[in-house]
Parts: C-alpha cells; structure tokens; sequence
C-alpha cells in the first residue's frame, strides 16, 4: 500500500556513474506520478572506503533518505549496521536493498529474486535439471539461490578460485540439501557443459572493461540454455555466441530490471509496471 506522495532513494557503492539504476526508477515513478529522487551516493566520488557504509547509511537516514540500493562493494558490510534483515538477506548474507521504515533499517536481497523472475519469464519451459554456474561471486550467489529455489535438480559451481567455488556450493548444500550443489574445477568446463542443461555466467567477462568470452563458442550445443548476467553491454561476446550457435538466451538486462522492480516495490508498497521498466531499460 502506498504511503507517501515522495520517496528520496540512494544507490551506494563504488564505479555507479554508468549505473542505470537512477533513470529506471526515477522514470517508472514519474509514469506512476510519484515525486522520486533517486542519487549517488559513489565511494570514489565521496573519497570514502566500503568500510564507511555505517556512516554512510546513518547520514541517509539523518538526511531523510527513505531506503538505499546497495551494491558492490558494500553488500555483506552493510549487513551489521542493519536493524532487520529479510530471509532471503540471511540466506544469502547479502544485502542490495535497504528500507527505513518506523526508526529501522530492514535489508532485503533482490537480486535472487529479480534473476528467478526474469528467468521464469524468458525461459519458462527450459529444463534445470542439470545447470553450470559460472562465478561463485556475490552476483553468482544470487544467481544459485534462485535456481535452487526454482526447482534445480544439481547445481554445478565453476569459479577461477576452487575455494570460493566449494565454499558456495557448501552453503547451497546447508539451505538446499546434499545433493542439490557440487563445485568443480574450471578445467572440467568442457564436460560439465557437454553434462548441463544450462548454463549461467557470473563473472565480470564480458563487461566492456573485461572484453571476451567465458567459454569458447564451440561449447555452446544448441540444446543447451544460456544465461549471462552482464548487463553492459546487453550483447555480450556469450550471447551473441550462444544465439549464433542456436541457443535459447537470456542476456543480462531482465536481472538487472527485475531487482529493480523488486527495490521499488520495497520503497514504495506501489507494483511498478515490469514490462514499462523493461521497454525503458533495452
Ligand atoms: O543489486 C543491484 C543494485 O540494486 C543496483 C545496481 C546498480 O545500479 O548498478 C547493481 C546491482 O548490484
């Protein structure tokens, strides 16, 4: 239910000049008639570590901020200056969205919940019975929540570090079952997508200061889904690979809006119009 006429919201963290989180809210709430600002709050812009996020987060509070998006690298630091946290923030022992309501600071984890929505939407009938993880980060964290959640039948991690790769699929193991999550060497790459029915990409490559593909094109069977989360650029190197090769793809831009949708509906209790955030977004 929708409680005030203007909503003052923040997005924190480091490198968010090119974040295209200010328009996408600003604008929804303009075609909804709210009065909605939403500002960045840059570490490197500020000169102030990650370390700072309690400051950070009481002088938003002091300024009369409503709630903060929070993002990299603040999203486990958060966690201790917070009043409440959602489930799925303890699950996950992540944070991206913040609400001040009544005196308190409630964290909550959207970025879970925008992946599971926009794949349900792009990739209703795909089968998850077996999928490959690529990025045991905290975007690849999200990403395993909300394929477990969805029905994953074995969830395989992969990551350039073998210890953040099994301390992942340790903690999906604990929330999901022992069977559920298993990591494995990037070397066994070949095999594990001859294996999946799909694959998801969680690293940062592809991004335009990451140039590249995760895997090499001649992997990609046309029986396998595709999923990247880099959203700059929409067209990665993997998804114009994987469409090429006769994949069924979901690029980045669905996750990036849909934890939108899912913040603004926190900050304001109104439902923003997914399909309008959507079309402004790509
Ligand atoms: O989790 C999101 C965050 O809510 C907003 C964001 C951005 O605007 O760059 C990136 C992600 O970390």
């Amino acid at each position: 239910m929708r409680t005030q006429d203007s909503y003052l919201i923040g997005l924190v963290g480091s490198g968010i000049g090119p974040s295209l989180s200010p328009p996408l809210h600003e604008h929804e709430a303009d075609e909804l008639g709210i009065r909605y600002l939403y500002r960045r709050w840059d570490l490197d812009v500020l000169g102030r570590p990650a370390e700072d996020i309690g400051e950070l987060l009481a002088a938003a509070r002091t300024a009369g901020y409503d709630g903060l998006n929070i993002t990299h690298p603040c999203k486990q630091l958060v966690i201790e200056h917070l009043d409440e946290l959602s489930p799925d923030a303890v699950a996950l022992g992540a944070v991206n969205t913040v609400v001040f309501t009544e005196g308190r600071a409630i964290g909550h984890n959207t970025d879970w919940s925008g992946f599971a929505r926009n794949f349900s939407r792009g990739l209703p009938d795909a089968p998850v019975d077996r999928v490959v993880l690529l990025g045991a980060g905290g975007a690849g964290s999200a990403v395993a929540h909300a394929l477990l959640t969805l029905g994953t039948g074995v969830l395989r991690v992969l990551d350039a570090d073998p210890g953040r790769a099994e301390s992942l699929a340790a903690s999906l193991r604990e929330r999901f079952g022992a069977d559920r999550a298993e990591a494995a060497s990037l070397e066994v790459v070949a095999e594990s997508l001859a294996w999946a029915d799909g694959f998801v990409h969680a690293t940062p490559t592809g991004m335009a200061a990451h140039p590249g593909s995760p895997v090499p094109a001649e992997l990609l069977r046309p029986e396998l889904w595709v999923a990247d989360v880099v959203y700059r650029p929409l067209e990665t190197e993997l998804v114009v690979a994987a469409r090429a090769r006769g994949c069924r793809v979901l690029d980045g831009g669905g996750m990036a809006v849909f934890q939108a949708v899912d913040s603004f509906r926190l900050f304001t209790g109104v439902e923003p119009d997914a399909d309008r955030m959507l079309n402004h977004f790509t």
